[in-house]
C-alpha cells in the first residue's frame, strides 16, 4: 500500500466514524435498517451458523434482542464473523455496531481497544483440557509438555503469566482460530489446551471421542464475557446496556417469551409495566431513543435471560451447563438487573 493510499483509507475511516458520531450510532442504525453485530462463527452454544447459514447461540440472541429493541424485528441483524484477533479493528473502524463474541471485559480492552462493555452476560474463567490418559492432573504436570492456545485472546496472556508464576516450563502451540486448534489437539499435537471454561465444554462435544478427555479442576482467571461498543457514544452504549438489563429484569419479574403478551396488557406490577412500556405506564423506555415497547419486543423475540441461557447452554442444549454464578443474585449468582425508574 502506498503512503498516499494509506492516508486516503485513514481519512475515509475518520470521516465515516465522524458521520456516525455526529448523528449518533442509534440513528445511523435506524437509517441503515440493520444492526451490524460482530460475532463468533465457530463456537457452538455462543455463536455458529447452522446448516442453512442462520446464526444461533447465546451471544446471537443478544444481537437479536438489540435488533428487536431498535426495529421491533429480531431478523434485522447482519452477522459479521470475527476471529479473536479481528475484534478490536472491527470495533474501532466502526464496521460493527456492537461486538458480542465471547469477549472478556478487561482494563486493556477498555483503554487500548476503546471498548465500552455492557453488563456481563456470562461470568466465565479459563480452564484446561487434557486426555484422560495423559497423566496430567494439575498445572505443574504441564512441566516439559505442550499446550495449544489461541492468539489474540486473554487466554494466551493468562497462560503465559500463570505458568511462569508457577515456574512451569511448557511449550505454547499457538493457533489463530479454534477449529484448527481443536483439530491439532485431537490429533495429539499438544498435551493439553486451554480456553474459557464454556469454550472447553462446547468444543469437547466436537472431539472424535469426547469421553477420552477431561477438564482439569482448575480455573486460572476471571473471564467476564459481554457485549462491547466503541467509546464515545453514550446513547448507543445505554441502548445496548439496558437491553441486557431488560432481559435480566424480565427473568426476575417472571416475564417470559410465552407470557409477555399477557403481561403487556394485564400486569399489575409497575416494574413490569415500565419494563414493557405497557399502555398507560409512564414511558421510561422512549428516553433511550427507542419506542415504548422496545423491551417487550426484545423479550418476545428471545425470551428472558434465563430462557436464553437454558436454550443455548443449559438444560435445553447439548452442553447442559449449570447456571452457577450466572444465576440471578436472589439465587446466589451475579446476574442483577437494574431498575427502570
Ligand atoms: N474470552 C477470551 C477468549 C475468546 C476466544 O476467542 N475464544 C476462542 C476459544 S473458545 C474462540 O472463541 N474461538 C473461536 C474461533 O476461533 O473462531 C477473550 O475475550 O479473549
Amino acid at each position: 500500500m502506498t503512503r498516499y493510499f494509506r492516508f486516503l483509507v485513514a481519512l475515509a475511516l475518520v470521516v465515516s466514524a465522524g458521520t456516525v458520531f455526529a448523528q449518533g450510532r442509534l440513528q445511523a442504525i435506524k437509517d441503515r435498517g440493520e444492526l451490524r453485530c460482530g460475532v463468533n462463527a465457530n463456537l457452538p452454544g455462543f455463536g455458529v451458523p447452522d446448516a442453512s447459514g442462520a446464526y444461533t447461540g447465546f451471544d446471537i440472541d443478544f444481537c437479536k434482542a438489540i435488533a428487536a429493541a431498535v426495529f421491533g424485528d429480531a431478523s434485522k441483524v447482519v452477522y459479521r464473523p470475527l476471529t479473536a484477533g479481528e475484534r478490536p479493528t472491527a470495533l474501532q473502524s466502526g464496521e460493527i455496531d456492537v461486538l458480542i463474541r465471547n469477549t472478556t471485559r478487561t482494563s486493556i480492552r477498555e483503554t487500548d481497544w476503546g471498548a465500552n462493555f455492557a453488563p456481563t452476560t456470562y461470568y466465565d474463567g479459563q480452564g484446561f483440557m487434557v486426555r484422560k490418559d495423559s497423566g496430567i492432573n494439575s498445572l505443574r504436570d504441564f512441566e516439559g509438555r505442550s499446550i495449544c492456545v489461541q492468539s489474540g485472546t486473554t487466554t494466551e496472556t493468562n497462560l503465559g503469566t500463570t505458568l511462569a508464576g508457577l515456574g512451569v516450563q511448557f511449550t505454547p502451540v499457538i493457533f489463530e482460530t479454534a477449529p484448527v486448534l481443536i483439530a491439532a489437539y485431537d490429533d495429539g499435537q499438544c498435551d493439553g489446551w486451554t480456553t474459557d471454561g464454556s469454550g472447553l465444554v462446547s468444543y469437547q462435544t466436537q472431539l472424535r471421542v469426547p469421553s477420552d478427555h477431561k477438564i482439569l479442576p482448575v480455573i486460572i482467571s476471571k473471564e467476564p464475557l459481554g457485549p462491547a461498543v466503541l467509546h464515545g457514544d453514550d446513547q448507543w452504549y445505554d441502548v445496548v446496556s439496558w437491553t441486557v438489563y431488560a432481559l435480566f429484569d424480565a427473568e426476575e419479574y417472571g416475564v417470559t417469551q410465552a407470557n409477555v403478551d399477557d403481561m403487556l396488557v394485564s400486569a399489575a406490577d409497575p416494574q413490569v409495566k415500565r419494563l414493557l412500556g405497557a399502555p398507560g405506564s409512564e414511558s421510561y423506555v422512549e428516553a433511550f431513543g427507542l419506542s415504548a415497547d422496545a423491551f417487550y419486543q426484545a423479550i418476545k423475540a428471545v425470551g428472558n435471560y434465563g430462557e436464553i441461557f437454558e436454550r443455548n447452554l443449559g438444560s435445553g442444549s447439548v452442553f447442559g451447563l449449570e447456571r452457577g454464578i450466572n444465576a440471578q443474585y436472589y439465587d446466589g449468582g451475579l446476574i442483577y438487573g437494574y431498575p427502570f425508574n
